[in-house]
């Protein structure tokens, strides 16, 4: 049962011991990643506002540099973790390659390396539609004390120690998991705390709505197309609800509460789909696991790739587990 007025704080520490390395590590990691997270809320709050939509490398009337908030999100959370001297290495989707963080005893001794998505659906934050950021965390395989190494981040999502996102929407909330359920908190503005509010966030197990761009229609692989066609057809529950924001982790996270499927497929345009496996969909899928739902890129886990690259894309199948186990079905029909 959920403490009342709960704070982020209050349960990270409560956590701790939970944690089967509880060395009071990765709270603090998990600490750092709320505080960047409420710099980049203020930030977006902002857009709009000030002059801050403006493309990375102009100049606004100040003389200052303009930065755009993917570059600023990105930024922020890349500092905040640096500063803090918690990770031993980051890698993000805004960057070509991993930062080693290095350490002010000479041998950094921290275990564990971030992956983020810093500010994904970025393209909607000129419509004032919600964004997100996702992170990704896994305890290094290379020895402490030595500098990362890209084997650090190549990892299967199932060795994940903890995932979670941000959404920035009607309100800001932070989602996560460390293996035990995932649980929501909820930003109050006026005071910069997160308090819990959506504890042991499970999947329903079927649901009504799927989310694809089905503006790619032509370009899907045939399972995708007949699925979508069987999420059309009028019989027992169906036809089911269309809801596509464009923006991954807000229509994961109303899928989460509200039952549903999200899928990226590849397509003859994208032949591996678009979503990142590293960034995105590993978190997710982690996420979706630990809520009770099902992530697979349409006939294996997601959790059980071993990456190849960082910056690699997967198709994304994700969601209700019935609803994913049906659209499985459909693709296994031409496999
Ligand atoms: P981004 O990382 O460049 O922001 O792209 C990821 C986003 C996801 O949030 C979203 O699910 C997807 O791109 C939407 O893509 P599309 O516009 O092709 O449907
Ligand atoms: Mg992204």
């Amino acid at each position: 049962m959920a403490k009342q007025n709960q704070t982020l704080g209050e349960f990270i520490i409560e956590k701790q011991t939970e944690f089967k390395y509880s060395s009071g590590e990765l709270s603090k990691l998990i600490n750092a990643i709320r505080l960047a997270a409420k710099v980049v809320n203020h930030e977006v709050n902002k857009a709009g506002l000030v002059d801050i939509l403006g493309t990375a490398g102009e100049t606004n009337v100040q003389g200052e540099q303009q930065q755009k908030l993917d570059v600023l999100a990105n930024d922020a959370f890349i500092r905040t973790l640096t500063n803090r001297e918690i990770v031993c290495g980051i890698a993000s989707e805004e960057e070509d390659t991993f930062v080693k963080i290095n350490s002010s005893d000479r041998n950094n001794q921290n275990k564990y390396v971030v992956l983020i998505d810093p500010l994904d659906g970025s393209s909607n934050i000129d419509v004032n539609v919600s964004v997100g950021t996702i992170f990704s965390i896994y305890r290094r395989v290379t020895p402490v004390g030595t500098p990362v190494t890209e084997e650090d981040f190549l990892q299967p999502g199932k060795n994940q120690v903890a995932a979670g996102y941000v959404i920035y929407g009607t309100s800001t909330m932070l989602v996560y998991t460390t293996g035990h359920g995932v649980n929501g908190f909820t930003l109050n503005p006026a005071i910069g705390t997160f308090y819990l509010s959506h504890p042991n966030m499970i999947y329903p197990d079927n649901g009504r709505i799927y989310s694809i761009n089905e503006g790619n229609y032509v370009h899907f692989p045939q399972g995708v197309k007949d699925y979508i066609k069987y999420c059309q057809t009028e019989e027992d529950d169906r036809p089911y609800t269309s809801r596509y924001i464009g923006s991954l982790v807000s229509d994961f996270h109303r899928n989460m509460i509200k039952g549903g499927i999200f899928i990226y497929p590849k397509s003859s345009k994208a032949t591996d789909g678009k979503l990142r496996l590293l960034y995105e969909c590993n978190p997710m899928a982690f996420l979706a696991e630990q809520a009770n739902a099902k992530a697979s890129n349409g006939f294996e886990r997601i959790l059980d790739i071993q990456p190849t690259e960082l910056h690699q894309r997967v198709p994304f199948f994700c969601g209700s587990k019935k609803m994913v186990e049906k659209a499985e079905e459909f693709m296994q029909k031409y496999r």
